[in-house]
C-alpha cells in the first residue's frame, strides 16, 4: 500500500475544496464563488486497491484582515510542514501581490515534493493555459506541471496516480470505507454555513459562524438546533430577512442537504445571534473552533 498525507493550498477561490470533492466522489468540503468558504483544514481519505492517501484541504492564503483571518493562513502554511507532498493549486500565472509569491517563497524552503495544479481549464483560453504552464515549468520546482477541471473531473485521475508516485509504501491510517474524520456535526455545520454563504452577498457572508447547539439522532429522524452568527444588528436583519424569508430558504437548502448526508429526515430549527467582532476575538474564535484547541 502507497499511503500518506497530500496537502492542497492556493489562493481562495482557485477551486481546493472542489478538487477535494472531485477526488473523493463525494462532498465534504463546502464550496462557493465567494473567496474565503474554508476556514479549517478539512481532512478526505482516498482509499483503493493499492493506496490510501489522506488529502487536507486548506483555507486559501489571503492577506489577513482580522484573527481569524491570520488563523486561517496559518493553517495553510502549517500544514506544508505536516504532509508528504504538495499539490499548489493556481487558476492563473501569479499576479502581483497576489500571495502567490508568498506561497512560493515557503515552497521553496521545503523538501517535500510538490506538484503544480492549473485549475479550471475548462474555462480557460489556451493562451493564458500556456503562459501558465510555462511559467511554473520554469521555476523547476514542481515535480510536475498539468491542468485539471476540479468541477468536470478532467484529469483528476492522471493527479492521484501522480500523487501516488510521490507516496512511499506504508500503513493504512484510516478503515478503508471511511471518508473524513470529521464528525457529522462539524460537516452540518459547514453545509449551512454554505448555504449561508450562498443566500447572501457583501460583507454579510464573511462574518458568519454556524454553531451546532443540540443534535439529536433518532432512527428515522435527526433533530438539528443551529445558531448562526453574525457580527453587527443589522446583519441579522438581513439573514432574517422580511417575515423571515431568508433564512427559511437557508434552512430549507440546508435540511435538504443534510438529509442526504445523514440518510434521515431531519428537523432543524435555525436561530440568528450577534456577536459583535468576533473575528477578532480570540476567545470567539476558539469557540467556534477556528483555533488549535
Ligand atoms: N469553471 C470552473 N469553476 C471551478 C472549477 N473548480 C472550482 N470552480 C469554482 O470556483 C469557485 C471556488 O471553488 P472552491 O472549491 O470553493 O475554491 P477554494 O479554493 O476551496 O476557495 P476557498 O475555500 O475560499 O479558499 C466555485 O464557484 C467553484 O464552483 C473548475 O474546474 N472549473
Ligand atoms: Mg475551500
Amino acid at each position: 500500500m502507497k499511503t500518506g498525507f497530500v496537502g492542497i493550498i492556493g489562493r481562495p477561490n482557485v477551486g481546493k475544496s472542489t478538487l477535494l470533492n472531485a477526488i473523493l466522489g463525494e462532498k465534504i468540503a463546502i464550496t462557493t464563488d465567494k473567496p474565503q468558504t474554508t476556514r479549517n483544514s478539512i481532512r478526505g481519505i482516498y482509499t483503493c486497491e493499492d493506496s490510501q492517501i489522506v488529502f487536507i484541504d486548506t483555507p486559501g492564503i489571503h492577506k489577513p484582515k482580522n484573527k481569524l483571518g491570520s488563523y486561517m493562513d496559518e493553517m495553510a502554511v502549517n500544514t506544508l510542514k505536516e504532509v508528504d507532498a504538495v499539490i499548489f493549486i493556481v487558476d492563473s500565472s501569479p499576479k502581483d501581490g497576489s500571495g502567490d509569491s508568498y506561497v512560493l517563497d515557503k515552497l521553496k524552503e521545503t523538501q517535500t515534493p510538490k506538484i503544480l495544479v492549473i485549475n479550471k481549464i475548462d474555462k480557460m483560453p489556451p493562451e493564458v493555459f500556456k503562459e501558465t504552464y510555462d511559467y511554473y515549468e520554469g521555476l523547476g520546482l514542481f515535480s510536475k506541471v498539468m491542468g485539471i477541471s476540479a468541477l468536470e473531473g478532467k484529469n483528476v485521475d492522471d493527479l492521484l496516480e501522480h500523487a501516488k508516485s510521490l507516496l512511499e509504501e506504508g500503513p493504512m491510517y484510516f478503515p478503508p470505507d471511511m471518508v473524513t474524520d470529521h464528525p457529522e456535526r462539524f460537516i452540518v455545520s459547514e453545509i449551512i454555513r454554505e448555504k449561508a454563504l450562498l443566500y447572501l452577498r457583501d460583507e454579510v457572508p464573511h462574518g458568519i459562524a454556524v454553531e451546532i447547539e443540540a443534535f439529536r439522532e433518532g432512527k428515522d429522524l435527526t433533530s438539528i438546533n443551529a445558531c448562526i452568527y453574525c457580527e453587527k444588528k443589522s446583519h441579522k436583519g438581513i439573514i432574517l430577512g422580511s417575515g423571515g424569508k431568508k433564512i427559511k430558504g437557508i434552512g430549507r437548502a440546508a435540511r435538504l442537504e443534510i438529509e442526504g448526508l445523514l440518510g434521515t429526515k431531519v428537523y432543524l430549527e435555525l436561530w440568528v445571534k450577534v456577536k459583535e467582532n468576533w473575528r477578532d476575538s480570540g476567545a470567539a474564535l476558539s469557540n467556534f473552533g477556528y483555533t488549535e484547541k
